[in-house]
């Protein structure tokens, strides 16, 4: 691992000492610390006023209890979290996952990665995340049902359009979060749409939002390309998942004149030589919540599915890892600059482990963070809650022009800020500097918070 500034070093021994067997978030921690060097170096004022280890500490964090019952009459019980983490920029935002691997550690490490990338897109919104150790997989309408209500009827209490905003993640999508605002409502007595994003396109949600993540994903490679005079043209893509974040970036990749060959889920994955069926693939995943092997099984000659195994071994010229943490690593990114990949961006947060990525850099592959790749997605959110708050509604064309506009301003803070902190073309540094100073200097107008 490379050595830490003493101050940093300090900070992050810290949080691993306060956080036992929080691996994830140690991780997401370190990741960022690794960064500042530069910026410590030149500003004293954040280590005098102890910014970063106030940082890593959340201003607030709640764990509940989540008991529903399942469609046989038997009782179920999970555990829920919101981590509030930093609301120096704006109330908290960030989503929702429900995932049997969740517990705090991942929720911790998602809501302080949200901080960087919601400074990032230049909105005002702090930075939070929640979620459920919630097995959505198998279970009917009504049973996820009667968990969201369950879950909304302790969390109504500790959110609100001006106070933290929770959206979507891993296991949450359009239907949870209807559920979720049909019971906030049903509670409080209060039409407050700007409470959650993510919402229906006739009840207050935003248009483009629910491609936004993926769209932003691709968009943001795009500006990458172009800095060296190239486009998607004829590229050969490869994209891990095949939920929500991997099927927008599909369709915008192959919008570009991109070919997606690959994508998986937790069981496999499937190649179409061809590019992916996108009618299809949303068929089998939206229509009924089906596997990628159903794919194969439809599709004929051009496609065929691989049971386990890893994506990262189908050669590809980009890669998109969309479906969740530390899923690219050592092996995988010795297999991508083994056949030739040029460029990896993180559609998903934190996908790509810290060996991965030095091996990229060292083979200089271009990689984009996912704080700043992925950050499309609560951008959109944003202007969900813009819209909402002035009860008005735009335009698809609009809306997605104004995404493609956060995602190359975003890419071009990256890049300048890589350069004034002499690292550049280091998207990793960029990101984390630029999303950092903003929040610390909030932090410090604020007075001791
Ligand atoms: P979805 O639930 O829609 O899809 C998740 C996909 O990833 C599925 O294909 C799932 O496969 C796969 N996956 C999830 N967990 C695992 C695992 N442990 N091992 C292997 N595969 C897994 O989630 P999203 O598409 O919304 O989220 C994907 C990633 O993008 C996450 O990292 C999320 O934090 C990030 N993200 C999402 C945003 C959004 O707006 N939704 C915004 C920014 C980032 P299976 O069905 O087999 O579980
Ligand atoms: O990781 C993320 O940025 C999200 N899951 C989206 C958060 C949001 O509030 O839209």
């Amino acid at each position: 691992m490379p050595e830490l500034d003493p101050n940093l070093l300090a900070a992050f021994d810290e949080v691993v000492r306060r956080n036992p067997g929080e691996r994830e978030f140690h991780q997401a921690v370190r990741e960022v610390l690794e960064s500042l060097g530069p910026v410590v170096a030149k500003h004293s004022e954040y280590t005098d006023a102890e910014v970063i280890r106030r940082l890593c500490e959340p201003e607030r964090q709640i764990i509940f209890r989540v008991p529903w019952t399942d469609d046989t009459g038997r009782v179920q019980l999970n555990r829920g979290f919101r981590v509030e983490f930093n609301s120096a920029l704006g109330p908290y935002k960030g989503g929702l996952r429900f995932h049997p691997s969740v517990y705090l550690g991942i929720v911790k490490f998602l809501g302080f990665e949200q901080i960087f990338k919601n400074s990032l897109t230049g909105l005002p919104i702090g930075g939070g995340k929640g979620g459920s150790d919630f097995d959505p997989k198998g279970r009917s309408d009504a049973e996820v049902m009667r968990f969201c209500q369950s879950f909304m009827t302790e969390l109504y209490r500790h959110i609100g359009e001006n106070t933290d905003v929770p959206a979507g993640d891993i296991g949450v999508g359009g239907r949870e979060i209807g559920y979720l605002f049909g019971q906030y409502k049903r509670i409080t007595n209060r039409y407050e749409s700007g409470t959650l994003t993510g919402k229906g396109l006739t009840w207050g949600g935003s248009q483009v939002r629910t491609e936004a993540t993926g769209y932003g994903a691709v968009f943001f490679v795009d500006e990458m390309l172009k800095t060296s005079g190239d486009s998607f043209e004829g590229k050969r893509v490869v994209v891990s998942g095949s939920g929500n974040v991997a099927i927008y970036a599909i369709e915008k990749v192959h919008q570009l004149g991109g070919r997606v060959v690959a994508c998986s889920d937790s069981d496999g994955y499937i190649v179409d030589e061809a590019g992916i069926d996108l009618d299809l693939l949303k068929e089998i995943k939206n229509g009924h919540r089906g596997r990628v092997s159903e794919y194969a099984d439809r599709r004929g000659a051009s496609a065929h599915h691989v049971a386990g195994g890893s994506v990262w071994d189908v050669p590809c010229d980009i890669a998109l890892p969309c479906a969740t943490q530390n899923e690219l690593d050592a092996a995988a990114a010795t297999a991508l600059i083994g056949n030739g990949c040029r460029i990896v961006a993180e559609g998903a947060n934190m996908p790509t482990t810290p060996d991965a990525i030095r091996l990229l850099r060292d083979a200089s592959v271009a990689f984009a963070p996912g704080k700043a790749a992925n950050a499309g997605g609560v951008a959109t959110s944003a202007l969900e809650m813009q819209q909402n708050a002035s009860r008005d509604s735009w335009s698809f064309e609009h809306t997605e022009q104004r995404l493609s506009e956060i995602m190359s301003s975003i890419h071009d803070r990256c890049l300048s800020t890589a350069d004034e902190y002499g690292a550049p073309g280091n998207y990793v540094v960029g990101a984390n500097i630029a999303g950092f100073t903003q929040v610390a200097d909030a932090m410090l107008s604020l007075g001791l918070i």
